[in-house]
């Protein structure tokens, strides 16, 4: 802050934009998954900087870019105070204009990974215009907060060394774990199928529409972009799918008419709490 000639904040001078690399980043972080943490614990230090719903914003530079966290989400609790626990410094440290939207699946019919990130694009359109929407699942951490959650000219693919797979990529084309789409790369491979039940395939079908698209991937480097993986198992009602591999040949066929154009779903409910704006859909699994 400047003193004397400084304007007053209430002035309405327009604001910098922020630095194209923020300048409060930590590097290195330290994360671990034994410590008990209630969301109340992890709202405490929070509060005074977040806004109803899971929003932020920097206070004094406009930030890049406007970017909605879409975590598809069912009887994850204990992973979700994680995430909200070490996600929300590291995003604010990183000067976004953000949102964090766990969409909820309702009931316990099959789960579908891909077609809740639809739905989190769209709900979250529906809140603020954003720009960006960063894709990811509820149990990734990263270890570095240089690895920034951003979209850029090409879909991103932000988890490229994670633990569980020693820190190297199992395949080159994996697209799963964390991905940053900008609206226009998301509109143009038409979204997520909607049709992939259960576990797996639905990745790699995003990344073959990428690519049908005329896209290509880039990753940030791998000696930043390492993350932690909470462990787990398989969850109820989420058995790996046979029928997906199948699918996977499918993708230049259904890519015009399986996606967020052929998007259909209810909401039960919208929550907004400091940490997060909790969306329950029904998403009209199979009986
Ligand atoms: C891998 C991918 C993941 C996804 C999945 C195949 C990486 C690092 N991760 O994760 O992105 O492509 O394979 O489908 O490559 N979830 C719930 N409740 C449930 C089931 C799933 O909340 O009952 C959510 C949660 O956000 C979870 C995500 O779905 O993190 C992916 O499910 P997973 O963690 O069981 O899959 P995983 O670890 O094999
Ligand atoms: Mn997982």
């Amino acid at each position: 802050h400047q003193n004397g000639t400084a304007m007053p904040a209430t002035s309405g001078r327009p604001l910098e934009p922020c630095p194209d690399i923020p300048p409060n980043l930590q590097g290195v972080l330290y994360v671990e998954f034994r410590t008990n943490r209630t969301l109340e614990d992890v709202r405490r230090p929070l509060s005074p900087l977040l806004q109803q719903g899971g929003r932020y914003k920097p206070a004094n530079c406009v930030a890049k870019q406007k970017v909605a966290i879409i975590i598809p989400f069912r009887n994850r609790y204990e992973h979700l105070s994680h995430w909200l626990h070490y996600l929300h410094p590291i995003l604010i440290r990183q000067q976004l204009d953000y949102g964090v939207y766990v969409i909820n699946q309702e009931g316990d019919g099959v789960f579908n990974k891909a077609k809740l990130m639809n739905i989190g694009h769209t709900e979250a359109l529906k809140d603020y215009d954003y720009e960006c929407f960063v894709f990811s699942d509820i149990d990734l951490v990263p270890l570095n907060d240089r690895n920034l959650y951003r979209c850029s000219d090409k879909p991103r693919h932000l988890s490229v060394a994670v633990d569980k797979f020693n820190f190297t990529l199992p395949y080159n084309t994996i697209f799963g774990g964390v991905t940053a789409l900008s609206r226009e790369q998301f509109l143009k491979v038409n979204g997520f199928s909607n049709t992939f039940w259960g576990w797996g395939g639905e990745d790699d079908d995003l990344y073959q529409r990428i690519v049908f698209r005329g896209m290509s991937i880039s990753r940030p480097d791998s000696v930043i972009a390492r993350y932690k993986m909470i462990k787990h198992g398989r969850d109820l009602h989420n058995d790996r799918n046979p029928d997906n591999v199948q699918k996977l040949k499918e993708t230049p066929q259904t890519i015009d008419r399986d996606g967020l154009n052929s998007l259909s779903y209810t909401v039960r409910n919208i929550r907004k709490d400091l940490l997060y704006t909790f969306i329950t859909v029904d998403v009209q699994a199979p009986a």
